[in-house]
């Protein structure tokens, strides 16, 4: 792992949805030094946060090394990647490989996090259940998966990764979504996994990883300082229907 001798990165972040864990997987994996700015998913559009990222959402990250600073988690990838993997570790500086990295990397953003996240959003917070719209989405999540198992198993066995021979940042960025697909599609992970062993291969191989894992540590410690359980519901909440009860009682008692 090369360490770089950097002032820390700032990344702002609410601990619960996967977006935030994105570059801090990068970050880990990179040995770059940075700093969490925790803060509640309710003030996300609040200040002082909505002055770093106008649009609201997380991550963002300021860089005192070069003052930069950026949200779209797309964004900071491939700018801590240019910065930062000098050694090209987890990319290529060859033509095609180097294009066709930002390729996945933006179908990662354009086909994985939104349909991933407007699924999770008809399964268990909008308001009234259409099952059209959640049949829509988990076909969408389906065929995505599709893409990605077709892609890996035209590979040869040692190198079933998107690009050349080894994980890059376009492998990377897939992991925090996908290891939210219990959740995503309601179904235990053997279900999941059903028909995609090159999916479930490739992304069990990355959560493997010290970097993910000691991303996912600091995911617990922050959660449990907002008293919340690793999927999102306060501590003693046991499920949905619980969880919307107490939203609602709260809505009554705030008006
Ligand atoms: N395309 C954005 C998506 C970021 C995003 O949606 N983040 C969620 C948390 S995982 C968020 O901040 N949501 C706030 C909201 O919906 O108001 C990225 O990749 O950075």
């Amino acid at each position: 792992m090369e360490i770089h001798s950097v002032k820390p990165i700032r990344v702002w972040l609410t601990p619960p949805g996967p977006n935030p864990w994105k570059p801090i997987f990068l970050l880990e994996e990179l040995g770059l030094s940075y700093q969490i700015q925790s803060f509640r998913f309710d003030d996300v559009k609040k200040e002082p946060f909505i002055s770093i990222n106008p649009n609201g959402r997380v991550p963002a990250i300021e860089d005192p090394n070069t003052g930069v600073t950026l949200w779209e988690s797309g964004a900071i990838y491939q700018y801590l990647i240019e910065q930062y993997d000098t050694k090209n570790r987890l990319t290529y500086d060859t033509l095609s490989e180097k294009h066709r990295c930002n390729q996945w990397l933006h179908f990662q953003m354009s086909g994985q996090g939104p349909y991933f996240g407007q699924c999770g959003w008809f399964q268990h917070l909008h308001p009234e259940k259409i099952p059209s719209a959640i049949e829509r989405y988990s076909n969408e999540v389906r065929r995505v998966l599709g893409v990605l198992e077709g892609v890996l198993a035209a590979k040869p066995a040692a190198a079933q990764w998107l690009v050349g021979d080894k994980m890059t940042f376009a492998d990377m960025a897939f992991v925090p979504w996908n290891g939210r697909l219990n959740e995503v599609l309601m179904q235990p992970w053997d279900e999941i996994w059903d028909g995609l062993p090159h999916v479930r291969a490739w992304h069990e191989k990355m959560v493997e990883l010290p970097s993910w894992k000691r991303s996912m540590e600091k995911r617990s410690r922050l959660m449990d300082e907002q008293g919340l359980q690793w999927n999102g519901f306060p501590k003693g909440i046991q499920s949905f229907q619980e969880y919307e009860k107490v939203i609602e009682n709260n809505a009554k008692f705030a008006t």
